[in-house]
């Protein structure tokens, strides 16, 4: 599609969302009232700005299917995430936004070279969490053979993959990183793995890891992005030739940068928080939703096929910043830094001491041979590295193999807050 045709598209959808959103005439209906938005007729791309926003706090005050657009016997599912709290993000789908969802899911993993012939091991959770179900609608559209394996039970997953020869692995990179390991630990070189490609995302990960993935598992390590507000997997994703950047599927989710402390505006190139509005969705449209998540985006062509925007790979969640001392401190910042060094494995654990007013930030890692641990050349080579990375002294603790909790099933917890009592970590002191 032309980006005329596709501009085009986006703009009849926008206005066709507006007016179901008015008809309707719940929050975000009366919200546009009041921003004087009485139809949707003439409204182009260039108003979105001037629209109201909406947030994961106006989710919770309507919990839980509060802001639901269509009637209730029209839900086919609900997923949702499990936030902090307790209280999960509970999201429902219609029929047709299932279809949707498989729909953009077949894409991303199309761009990863999946076709119908191939078997897509799937290691997503499966449950309220939408990356298990998400693939799996998406392999079904594709045509392709799943397998359902959900996370967890390693062994079984070593098996699963040997006797079914899968090329295509979908997991968290967390769990790649788990899954590469126990590979190893078993015996099995990369090559005879015979997988191929990985679709990974759920969290935060950074070049450094991709780097250990691919070398782990012998394929190339790509990164999907998505959250269960907006759809679940497949909002944006990595192709085999888009270098690294992540197409958005913006002729469903329009996609914009704003200031996380102004809600204003950021111009393409520019880090800024990641705000959608879904044009299609059926039983919770989202208008210009705050996602918390920091990436750039780029609207010119990219190297590859796909001709939508780009979003670079994320580079952390607006309110996951540290500030340690009055340094801003991101915890990807801290990965690269911690995968960069040979003697030191994938796992770490950030840990701000914050028993004191003037808080410390230990940095735990993996040394990758037994006898590394507790090298002072290592650890001092690493404080020095995190010194000069992000401008400020912390504490590194070098753990031998495997001391360091792993993830099976959910995402990787990579920071702590040690408030009282008992240190977080063994020998952190
Ligand atoms: O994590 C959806 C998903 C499943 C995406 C499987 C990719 C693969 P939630 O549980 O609602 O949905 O969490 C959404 O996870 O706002 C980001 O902060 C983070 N996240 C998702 N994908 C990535 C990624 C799913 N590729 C939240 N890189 C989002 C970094 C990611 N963070």
């Amino acid at each position: 599609m032309s980006v005329d045709e596709r501009t085009a598209l986006q703009t009849r959808r926008l206005c066709e969302l507006v007016d179901r959103l008015l008809v309707r005439d719940g929050l975000l209906g009366r919200r546009l009232r009041a921003a004087g938005v009485d139809s949707g007729a003439g409204l182009t791309l260039a108003d979105l700005p001037r629209l109201p926003l909406t947030t994961k706090a106006d989710l919770w005050e309507h919990y839980p299917l509060g802001l639901l657009a269509v009637p209730p016997e029209e839900v086919a599912c609900v997923h949702g995430s499990s936030g902090t709290g307790g209280r999960p993000t509970l999201v429902a789908y219609t029929a047709g936004d299932i279809a949707l969802w498989a729909h953009v899911m077949a894409r991303s993993l199309a761009g990863a070279g999946a076709t119908r012939a191939s078997v897509i091991h799937n290691a997503y959770g499966y449950g309220l969490f939408t990356g298990g179900l998400g693939v799996h609608h998406g392999a079904g559209a594709l045509g392709a053979t799943v397998v359902p394996a959900s996370a967890g039970m390693t062994q079984r997953q070593l098996r699963l993959i040997q006797d079914l020869r899968p090329d295509v692995l979908t997991c968290t990179p967390s769990y790649a990183v788990y899954l590469g390991e126990a590979f190893a630990a078993a015996g099995v070189a990369p090559d005879e793995i015979g997988l191929r490609v990985g679709v990974h995302g759920a969290e935060p990960w950074t070049d450094a890891m991709r780097a250990q993935i691919e070398r782990l598992l012998g394929i190339r390590a790509l990164d999907i992005y998505g959250l269960s507000e907006i759809i679940g997997p497949g909002v944006a994703c990595e192709t085999l030739d888009s270098n690294g950047w992540l197409h958005v599927q913006e002729d469903h989710f329009y996609v914009e940068t704003i200031d996380p402390l102004t809600g204003e505006p950021v111009p393409d190139g520019q880090l800024g928080e990641l705000t959608f509005t879904t044009f299609t969705k059926e039983a919770l449209p989202l208008l210009r939703y705050r996602t918390g998540d920091l990436a750039r985006l780029d609207r010119t062509r990219g190297p590859g096929r796909r001709t939508t925007v780009r979003m670079s790979k994320l580079t952390g969640r607006a309110d996951d910043m540290l500030v340690i001392r009055g340094v801003n401190v991101y915890p990807s910042e801290v990965e690269q830094v911690v995968l960069a060094d040979r003697a030191v494995a994938a796992q770490y654990l950030l840990v701000v001491d914050a028993r004191t007013a003037q808080p410390r930030l230990v940095v735990c890692a993996e040394a990758l041979a037994a006898d590394a641990a507790g090298s002072d050349a290592v650890t001092a080579r690493l404080g020095a590295a995190l010194r000069e990375r992000l401008g400020l002294s912390c504490e590194v603790l070098l753990m031998p193999p495997g001391q360091l909790p792993r993830t099976e099933v959910g995402k990787a917890r990579r920071l702590v807050r040690w408030e009282s009592g008992e240190p977080p970590v063994a020998g952190l002191r």
